[in-house]
């Protein structure tokens, strides 16, 4: 199975992170997870994304706070796909890294999800890997169903609660 990739621009984006770790772990999904800044690191970023393909990796996910490039520097040294998150971790509440992440320009696309959306950030990555392995998208059915179920039961106790 091809890896996914987890560049933070900080080790004080890891509480945010860590989600997407829990959830690629959880689906078995291998992954490596580095700190490479697009602004104080951006030698061994660049260096990263051109050699991620040959080193195995099927996708990646940025995380980055505050004036956010990581995702799209990324983006500019591959043709894997990337996953953007922008982290809330400045006055702005995060809005400043949605723009950063989600304003591409054309030709380099990051598929941005929400501000700290690192769960669904790997649910994504699960799934692009999931285009060529029956074994993980049967997986993600199962994940599906059992959500399913579990909010059909909040809905029931909802209704037995305050219906008449
Ligand atoms: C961004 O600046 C990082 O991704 C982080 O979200 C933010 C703040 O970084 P630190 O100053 O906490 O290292 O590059």
């Amino acid at each position: 199975m091809k890896k996914i990739g987890i560049i933070m621009g900080s080790d004080s984006d890891l509480p945010v992170v860590s989600k997407a770790m829990d959830t690629l772990k959880e689906f078995g999904v291998p992954f490596e997870v580095h700190v490479y800044s697009a602004h104080r690191t951006p030698v061994e970023a660049k260096a990263f994304s051109e050699n991620a393909r040959e080193n195995g990796f099927g996708a990646i996910i940025a995380a980055a706070g505050k004036a956010a490039h990581l995702a799209g520097a990324i983006a500019a040294n591959t043709t894997l796909p990337v996953i953007g998150i922008p982290v809330k971790s400045s006055t702005l509440d995060g809005l400043d890294a949605l723009l950063s992440t989600v304003q591409m320009p054309g030709g380099i696309p990051v598929a941005t999800v929400a501000i700290d959306g690192a769960q669904n950030a790997a649910l994504l990555a699960i799934q692009i890997l999931a285009v060529e392995d029956k074994e993980l998208a049967a997986k993600l059915d199962a994940s599906r169903a059992e959500n399913t179920k579990k909010v059909l039961e909040k809905n029931a106790a909802i209704e037995a609660q305050y219906n008449n």
